[in-house]
């Protein structure tokens, strides 16, 4: 398919999982790191999405240069593939010095210990050799309005985001919006507002966002105008692309599997605005069932791809000129039974 070409593909290492749920264990046994790259390159995946604990392991018990040395270690395995890292995330949630938050905790030394962890990733990201780090803020955010005074809440991420910034004069943040879960409320839960908080920064151009199919849909947003939102303001660093039914946990469905209509139109978005051409990402960020056997581990990526891929040729092959009519004509009834046919693989 002639589009497989144009895109670069990326996931993470945890999206290859084992299927553990907050009510029951793993139900499949682990890949090794090595036996994940192999998928990467069999299955067309020239990126690989980091947390900064999947590039080096128990990052916390060794010394800065130990660390920086397993980060080049890393490289040179990603090198060995033609694989590159695409981002690194710091793990900011499972630490005991993340239970309130990281950025946001009201303890001092908890919010020190989020910043010294991130200033770790960002080295950890020069070395493994990206110059993207990602914020998801899992836990900046409350169980209860009343814990934390949001307006601080706010000046403090910002805060972080100019000292990241300051630190290293070359990376770039993606902030990843979420609106829930783990918190019951969580600060910045849209693209938009990761998007102010870019313009506050000491340096907007530095600072964008990660827009994720499903935190998109949880915050009942439609994850297309976000896509077009970010778009227009140039801040698009990378998309999660997966999918949710409804407003329930965080699902990571397979791409296109809740809302094939949907999907269609973040591809239509991102195909028609030339997102890529630059070299950014389609990242995926999808979850296998957990009903899946140990051989379907990897079902869901490959399938989200093909998804994405087949997307690309139904946005490519819309009729344009039909399209226009219908629009200047303003029936959109027809341009809305027209788009159904063309999914449906309906000529006429
Ligand atoms: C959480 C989520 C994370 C980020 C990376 O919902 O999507 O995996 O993508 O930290
Ligand atoms: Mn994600």
């Amino acid at each position: 398919m002639a589009a497989d070409h144009e895109y670069r593909f990326s996931f993470g290492p945890w999206n290859i999982g084992e299927g553990a749920d907050p009510f029951g264990p793993e139900v499949r046994t682990p890949y090794t790191f090595a036996k994940k790259l192999d998928w990467f390159e069999s299955l067309g995946f020239e990126g690989v999405q980091f947390h900064d604990d999947d590039v080096v392991e128990n990052l916390e018990e060794l010394s800065p240069e130990k660390c920086l040395e397993k980060a080049r270690e890393v490289r040179k395995v990603l090198e060995d593939r033609s694989l590159v890292a695409e981002f690194v995330a710091p793990r900011l949630w499972f630490h005991p010095q993340t239970v309130d938050g990281g950025f946001t905790a009201n303890s001092a030394a908890d919010r020190q210990y989020a910043l010294d962890r991130t200033l770790r990733t960002i080295d950890i990201a020069r070395e493994v050799g990206t110059k993207a780090v990602v914020i998801w803020l899992a836990r900046e955010g409350t169980y209860i309005r009343e814990a934390k005074d949001a307006k601080l809440a706010y000046e403090r991420i910002l805060e972080t985001l100019n000292k990241m910034l300051a630190y290293d004069p070359e990376i770039s943040i993606w902030i990843e919006p979420k609106p829930n879960e783990p918190t019951d409320q969580a600060y910045v839960p849209t693209i938009g507002h990761a998007v102010a908080m870019a313009y506050q920064s000491d340096d907007p151009s530095r600072v964008g966002g990660l827009i994720e199919s499903a935190h998109a849909l949880l915050a009942g947003l439609d994850p297309a105008d976000e896509m077009a939102f970010a778009l227009a303001h140039d801040k698009l660093g990378s998309v999660h692309l997966n999918d949710q039914n409804g407003l329930k946990y965080d699902q990571d469905k397979s791409f296109g599997s809740a809302n094939l209509r949907s999907a269609f139109n973040q591809v239509r978005v991102l195909d028609e605005n030339g997102y890529g051409k630059r070299g950014e990402f389609i990242g995926l960020d999808v979850k296998v069932m957990r009903t899946q056997r140990q051989e379907g581990s990897v079902d869901h990526l490959v399938n989200s791809k093909a998804t994405f891929l087949h997307l690309v040729e139904k946005v490519r092959t819309l009729d344009k000129d039909l399209e226009r009519q219908y629009i200047e004509a303003r029936d959109y009834e027809a341009l809305d039974a027209y788009i159904l046919r063309h999914l449906m693989g309906i000529s006429s």
